[in-house]
């Protein structure tokens, strides 16, 4: 009788057959095997042993200085037909991809080993986790996944056990970027990807699985894969609410995620515990709520802004068994980046002797990965095979200026339309111009594997008899005054704000209503403590309605560019939030003119 792993044996020795590797490793996640993965990457150069006293088990990892981001533009969504990938994804026909890629594949892993790795994006025994395999010929990529997914024999047997997986197929290449895809094929839940070995190019489970692929199967299934973080919010009377937010790359997501309590809030009992960091499975549950998994098993964390003052929960994970990818080194051998509040480098990213005329030490996309286990703020609810209830659901991106440090939605097609509006600065973690404003929805736009029109069609969906949803949000920590700086604190401070969202989950905290949503009266927000001119306080507030009268006919704009596919209610969401501007503004007019 076939057993059900025979699919995979099947597509192993296809692929071998293709890559022409001199050797097959199948990854079965044990401590010996990392061992020796770790000793030959240290023989190759690949890892770098850093200060064994002060970082017992941690690596260095140089990429090479071409490949040191996900690649947007060679990032492909390969469906029979292109308006399913929508305007939102580069676009590529099955057949022509799968051409490309053969004849990339071809032969490329000769004087190599092709590493077989089983994984589970999700707690092993969570229902809604998901299995796949990543053929890659990259033991750093092995390392990594080793510490982000469940990996090898568990997964293995769940394998077995469903007979279904996501193919992924990972070869570094020559690193060449003109020899680069990343190919994502959903109807054939297959992954294939090319000339790159960072993070989320070739960590396959990551970005690609979890999130291009997942949100794809999300929708066929009726649940939601979203980039945002889980965090729980435990009250001085032990009640935990958690919360699951939205920002683009590089916006804070592992700092709120690890936020430590104001020193008053701590002592009041406030406790904040990670479920996640970066991405986030939603399924409605028999009472109706959403109920969250984290697929991941540890954290990619950006490095440089990581200190005591910003984040010391992640500092305090990363003394033991961490990969560090393209930091600074200290003449000791200790990480560095800047941001980092002891030591000096002495060799930068590149392993050049540091000389700030080439530049900061760490590459300003530099990264750790680390097992989610090791952070002090680690919930133990992240194991829970059924995952844990959300209260709330936040975006937010990089706002310079307009947009108040917190709005809520007043309902769910209002937070859907909030969520599809969000814009943001872009930041390192993709190549391309830094700090443009760009139209970011649900902090997918790099990850949706699929036509955002019909993502927000999805998500609208939802809002159905018997279903208790989150409340939704928007917050910005980057608001600037006129002297060009932040003007909230942010950073653990944020959980002043994440009391007000919590509260108004809970009903026990008051809000004004407003034409883009409901916000806090200035004594709504518990200031106390904060270096916070009132007046600052005043415009973090603020609803400036001519300025919001613009950046809804920017919304209107941005969602026509989805066509005839776009749902008709967030168009009228759109035109409701516009009318309700106008109106507010209109007497005032009249009073200026009368
Ligand atoms: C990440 C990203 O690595 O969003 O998490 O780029
Ligand atoms: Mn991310």
């Amino acid at each position: 009788m076939p057993s059900s792993l025979d699919a995979l044996n099947h597509w192993v020795d296809a692929v071998a057959r293709l890559t022409t590797p001199d050797a097959i490793h199948w990854c079965d996640g044990s401590e010996e095997e990392n061992a020796m993965l770790a000793a030959r990457m240290r023989d190759s150069g690949d890892f770098i042993a850093l200060n064994p006293e002060t970082h017992p088990g941690c690596h260095l990892h140089r990429s090479s200085p071409s490949d040191v981001a996900r690649v947007e533009h060679l990032t492909f969504i390969c469906t029979r037909d292109p308006e399913d990938a929508g305007p939102n994804n580069h676009w590529m026909a099955p057949d022509e991809a799968h051409a490309k890629m053969d004849a990339l594949f071809a032969g490329c892993m000769r004087g190599r080993t092709l590493y077989v790795i089983p994984y589970c994006m999700g707690p092993i025994g969570a229902p809604n986790a998901r299995c796949g395999v990543e053929i890659t010929d990259s033991p750093y990529v092995v390392a990594n996944m080793r510490l982000m997914t469940r990996m090898g024999a568990a997964a293995l047997a769940r394998i077995e056990r469903e007979g279904h997986f996501v193919k992924g197929l990972h070869s570094t290449g020559e690193l060449d970027p003109d020899r680069r895809f990343i190919m994502h094929f959903p109807e054939e839940l297959a992954i294939q990807s090319y000339g790159s070995g960072y993070g989320g190019n070739a960590l396959l489970g990551k970005k690609c699985h979890a999130l291009r692929i997942g949100s794809w199967q999300a929708r066929q299934e009726g649940w939601l894969a979203e980039h945002m973080l889980i965090v729980g919010i435990e009250n001085p009377q032990g009640e935990t609410h958690y919360v699951a937010a939205a920002f683009p790359s590089a916006c804070g997501k592992t700092n709120l995620a690890m936020l430590i309590p104001p020193e008053r809030y701590r002592r009041a009992g406030w406790k904040v515990w990670t479920v996640g960091d970066d991405i986030c499975w939603m399924t409605p549950g028999p009472d109706g709520r959403l109920w969250a998994i984290n697929p991941e098993a540890g954290y990619f964390g950006v490095a440089p802004g990581t200190g005591k003052g910003t984040n010391p929960n992640a500092l305090a994970m990363l003394d033991r068994d961490t990969i560090f990818t393209n930091v600074g080194v200290t003449a000791d051998g200790q990480p560095w980046w800047e941001g980092l509040d002891d030591g000096t480098p002495a060799k930068d990213w590149q392993g050049r002797d540091f000389d700030p005329a080439n530049g900061p030490a760490a590459h300003a996309n530099a990264r750790f990965t680390v097992s989610a286990k090791q952070c002090p703020s680690w919930s133990p609810r992240a194991e829970d095979p059924q995952g844990v209830p959300i209260s709330a659901i936040v975006f937010g991106g990089r706002r310079p200026s307009l947009v108040p440090l917190v709005i809520e939605a007043r309902d769910w097609t209002h937070g859907v339309l909030v969520g599809a509006a969000m814009g943001s600065e872009t930041t390192a973690a993709a190549t391309g111009a830094v700090g443009v404003l760009r139209r970011d929805s649900m902090a997918m736009k790099p990850f949706c594997g699929y036509n955002f029109a019909d993502y927000f069609t999805h998500w609208l969906s939802f809002d159905k008899a018997g279903a208790k949803l989150p409340k939704i949000f928007h917050v910005n920590w980057f608001r600037k005054g006129a002297d060009g700086r932040f003007t909230w604190p942010g950073f653990g401070e944020n959980l002043r704000v994440l009391e007000w969202i919590v509260g108004r989950c809970a009903g026990t905290r008051s809000a004004r209503e407003t034409p883009i949503g409901l916000l806090p009266r200035a004594a709504d927000l518990d200031v106390e403590g904060l270096d916070l001119a009132a007046s600052d306080l005043a415009m973090l507030l603020d609803v400036d309605l001519a300025g919001w009268q613009d950046e809804l006919a920017g919304i209107g704009e941005y969602l026509e560019t989805f066509g005839p596919r776009l749902p008709a209610a967030l168009r009228r969401e759109q035109q409701r939030v516009a009318a309700a501007l106008d109106e507010e503004t209109r007497p005032r007019a009249r009073a200026a003119t009368g």
